[in-house]
């Protein structure tokens, strides 16, 4: 593309968006076209932030006229490369579309625009007296938009499911600059097929989410914490067997290793361990309480120690030791990347493969090599473990890469036998596109690719991600 090319392009780009809102300078852009991954060539032509869904529908329709590839981008957490621009592509970012509407009350709804941080979003239900169940540690940062697009699961999913259980209706703008207006208020609507879940989850490859209806439920009654130091990853699941059948409405179940708790306590800000004793397995354990106000955590922490399954165990108190326990799990991510070089993987297996796919994990991490650190955490309720590969930060970033990624090869390769994926939450994007084969048959993949022919005949919309 020549420069005269290049500056008529953005002459046009500036005439719908306004002249403050397309940026080209090289350094901004490098932080524009990236997500946290941080991993992958980062080479956008411009970041353009539109301010309506008018001005998206009129950026994408000229992207299509001049053959320009489109990156849609949120609050660029990602994990898995998905907001990343690294062939010239023009990044719609939907930073400037922040409106959340009035709390519906009497629907349990509310609805907003793509870019309102999944923070706003919980802060507008919890100013109406209601709540919205999706949580991450990024929320701060973290777009509606982003969350649909990578059907974000979180902290919360155990009780009240993922992105996908949340959302209503959507409006999109396809890869032809038209706008599909799905964004229903009904909590029932069987009319054929429900093709917002296509968007649902399809990581910016099939349109741009602009709008968003969102389900809101009652508060959740008071709730306890509590922060369990456990002796085997077997004990784990036991715990988890425990909960329900002593009927305790679990609203999260984490865990995280001793190596993980070590690394926040380095790092995090004002962190301190809970325990006397370190031991070798965490779990965080988040209950309702039942109707009529009786407390389900004591009683239910006794039969964790009867059954020899508990080590010890702390109960939050009051408010700001149930934000301090969080806080523990929750900095894991931001921790790590402090700490050294970092690879994710963030695998699901059905609950009960838990304890034999961990010990053949712990056979294949005795094979890596002795300057890869491997740390688990993650949603074990719901099956999700967060396998991350730590190397030093004084080593290199891209050797680094290399090997871990020959350690994560063989782990994924374990998943088929106990039926796992190889993502629970993150997605595919430009990570994880060679390891799709191992949770998706030819014939899914096939028809995948099928439906982003018809859907973006160009191949304009999010080139690369998911696969080629
Ligand atoms: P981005 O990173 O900007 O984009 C993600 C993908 O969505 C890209 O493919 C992008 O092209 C596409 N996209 C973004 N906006 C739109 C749009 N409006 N329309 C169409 N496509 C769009 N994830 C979880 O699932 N659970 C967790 O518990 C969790 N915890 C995290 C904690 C930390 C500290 C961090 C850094 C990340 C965490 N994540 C978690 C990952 C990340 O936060 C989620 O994937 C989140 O949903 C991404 O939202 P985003 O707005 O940042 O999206
Ligand atoms: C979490 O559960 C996120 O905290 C991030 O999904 C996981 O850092 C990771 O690997
Ligand atoms: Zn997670």
């Amino acid at each position: 593309m020549t420069n005269h090319e290049t500056s008529e392009i953005m002459t046009a780009l500036r005439k719908i968006v306004g002249e403050r809102h397309v940026v080209t300078d090289p350094a901004e852009l490098q932080v524009l076209g990236c997500d946290w991954t941080k991993i992958f060539f980062v080479d956008p032509l411009a970041a353009v932030f539109p301010a309506s869904t008018g001005e998206v529908a009129d950026v994408v329709k000229f992207c299509k006229e001049h053959g320009l590839g489109i990156v849609p981008s949120g609050g660029r957490t990602g994990l898995a490369g998905g907001a990343v621009a690294g062939n010239k592509e023009i990044v719609i970012s939907l930073k400037r579309m922040t409106r959340i509407d009035p709390v519906d009350r009497v629907g349990l709804t509310i609805q907003c625009e793509a870019g309102a941080t999944t923070q706003a979003v919980q802060e507008a239900a919890s100013a109406a007296g209601l709540f919205f169940a999706l949580d991450l540690a990024a929320k701060g940062s973290s777009h509606i938009g982003g969350n649909i697009a990578t059907n974000a699961g979180g902290l919360k999913l155990i009780r009240y499911g993922g992105m996908r259980e949340q959302v209503l209706g959507i409006e999109v703008v396809l890869p032809d600059g038209s706008i599909l207006d799905m964004n229903s208020r009904l909590r029932k609507n069987n009319t054929g097929y429900d093709l917002k879940h296509l968007f649902i989850g399809s990581e910016g490859t099939l349109g741009i989410v602009t709008r968003a209806t969102l389900r809101l439920m009652a508060k959740p009654r008071n709730v306890q914490l509590a922060c369990i130091a456990v002796r085997n990853f077997s004990d784990i699941t036991k715990i988890l067997t425990i909960a329900s059948m002593e009927g305790a409405t679990i609203t999260a179940f984490e865990f995280f290793t001793d190596v993980a708790h070590g690394i926040v306590l380095q790092h995090a800000q004002g962190a301190r361990t809970p325990f006397q004793q370190r031991a070798p397995f965490y779990v965080i354990l988040e209950v309702e309480d039942a109707v009529g106000g009786a407390s389900v955590m004591e009683p239910l922490l006794e039969k964790l120690y009867e059954n020899d399954v508990c080590i010890d165990a702390v109960i939050a108190q009051n408010s700001a030791q149930f934000k301090e326990l969080w806080s523990l799990r929750e900095n894991i991510t931001e921790s790590l990347s402090a700490h050294g070089h970092v690879r994710k993987n963030d695998i699901s297996l059905p609950v009960d493969m838990l304890d034999p796919f961990i010990r053949e994990l712990v056979d294949e991490v005795a094979k890596a090599p002795k300057d890869i650190e491997v740390v688990l955490f993650g949603h074990i309720g719901d099956g999700n473990l967060h396998i991350n590969y730590v190397g030093p930060k004084s080593g290199d970033k891209k050797q680094f890469q290399e090997a871990a990624r020959k350690v994560e090869e063989r782990i994924f390769s374990l998943l088929p036998k106990y039926k796992g994926s190889i993502s629970a939450e993150h997605g595919i994007g430009l990570l994880k596109k060679k390891d799709l084969k191992f949770s998706r048959s030819e014939a899914e993949i096939n028809l995948m690719r099928g439906l982003k022919k018809i859907v973006d005949p160009a191949g304009i919309m999010n080139p690369g991600k998911i696969f080629d």
